[in-house]
């Protein structure tokens, strides 16, 4: 383990301040929830848990082969494993409650979205998901209409006015030279997007760049990098969890230590503070940082840095909120030019 950079996204000294998420509910976005893993359930909210693909309110995933539908239950995993029980591991937020909306495994529509990113919106505090459009190179998406309804609800009106936060992998189409930028989710204002570093702190093969990339996990990286240790379909677990999938939900995790902390953050305070709190030094050894307007570092492959549990809740705890998103509007300004006389447009 020599010469690796610091390997871990400072939460012990979270729990050591007495937060393990306990009453904040995260629901998963996936291909469904293995509720009654050993390691899952006593933590298991059914409340905010629905199957969109059945129309029931059972999320239980589809057991065609036991690896296959697997994403979801392991995402939940890593956010709320149930701690010293000799099962699996530890979730970020093991006192926290997990939910999971079933929506991966059939036709995904607009509807489909729509229903799984608002449902229970009253309820639910963070909403994780690892998902997107196809990660080939060459499609551009985004939410639809009922997609981004449910979105802007969920931030004007969910946790009491403060906004739902809604945590999103940055993708896995690096190796198809896939943009994240072209994701209309992870792009979205709305979310919180989340790239990944490999153990020696490097960017992975399958990583994608864009400008909306807030903030970098751990996740797995090179052939014999380690990956992600959580719970497994068929009561397993597992030590091979991989991609942007498994670094969103331990973003999600770390955030819902720092609203447990701080239960009046906004949607907008969550993002400051992830900003604020992030570490360029575990990422250092990457080119192309760059230094921004107000002298944070920055990368287009990990926003600003690797998140930072113990600095984003010690900040959270005396944090003045930042004000409401506003939108400004610019007038687009062209000059139509022939010999020797100049036109002034306003587009
Ligand atoms: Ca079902
Ligand atoms: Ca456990
Ligand atoms: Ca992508």
């Amino acid at each position: 383990m020599r010469n690796l950079p610091r390997l871990d996204l400072n939460v012990l000294p979270v729990y050591n301040m007495g937060y393990n998420g306990s009453g904040i509910r995260i629901s998963v976005l996936d291909d469904g929830i293995e509720h009654n893993h050993t390691d899952l359930r006593s933590n298991y909210d059914p409340e905010i848990s629905w199957d969109c693909n059945d129309n029931d309110p059972n999320p239980q995933p589809r057991y065609e082969n036991l690896s296959k539908n697997s994403h979801g239950t392991r995402c939940a995993g890593e956010i709320a494993m149930t701690a010293n029980n000799h099962k699996c591991g530890v979730g970020v937020a093991w006192g926290a409650r997990i939910g999971g909306v079933r929506m991966l495994d059939g036709r995904i529509t607009d509807r489909v979205e729509g229903e799984a990113i608002g449902f229970a919106w009253d309820k639910v505090d963070i909403y994780s998901a690892s998902w997107g459009p196809n990660d080939d190179g060459k499609t551009v998406e985004g939410p639809g209409r009922l997609a981004n309804h449910a979105f802007e609800r969920g931030v004007t009106k969910g946790r009491g006015g403060k906004g739902t936060i809604y945590v999103w992998a940055n993708g896995n189409g690096g190796g198809n030279k896939d943009n994240c930028n072209c994701d209309g989710y992870s792009s979205s204002i709305y979310t919180i997007s989340i790239g990944s570093a490999s153990q020696h702190g490097l960017f992975p093969w399958y990583g994608e760049i864009c400008s909306s990339t807030l903030a970098t996990a751990y996740s797995s990286g090179a052939y014999k990098d380690q990956k992600i240790a959580t719970t497994d379909t068929g009561d397993s677990c597992t030590l091979s969890h991989t991609g942007t999938s498994a670094a969103a939900p331990l973003a999600a995790g770390i955030i819902a230590l720092a609203l447990q902390a701080n239960p009046n953050l906004t949607w907008r305070d969550v993002q400051h503070l992830i900003v604020w709190t992030s570490d360029y030094a575990p990422l250092s050894n990457n080119p192309g940082w760059q230094i921004n307007g107000v002298g944070l570092r920055f990368d287009i492959r990990f926003g600003f840095g690797l998140m930072n549990a113990a600095a984003l809740v010690t900040t959270a705890l005396n944090w003045t909120t930042v004000p409401e998103k506003f939108t400004c509007q610019i007038e687009t300004v062209v000059y139509v030019c022939n010999p020797g006389r100049c036109l002034l447009l306003y587009i």
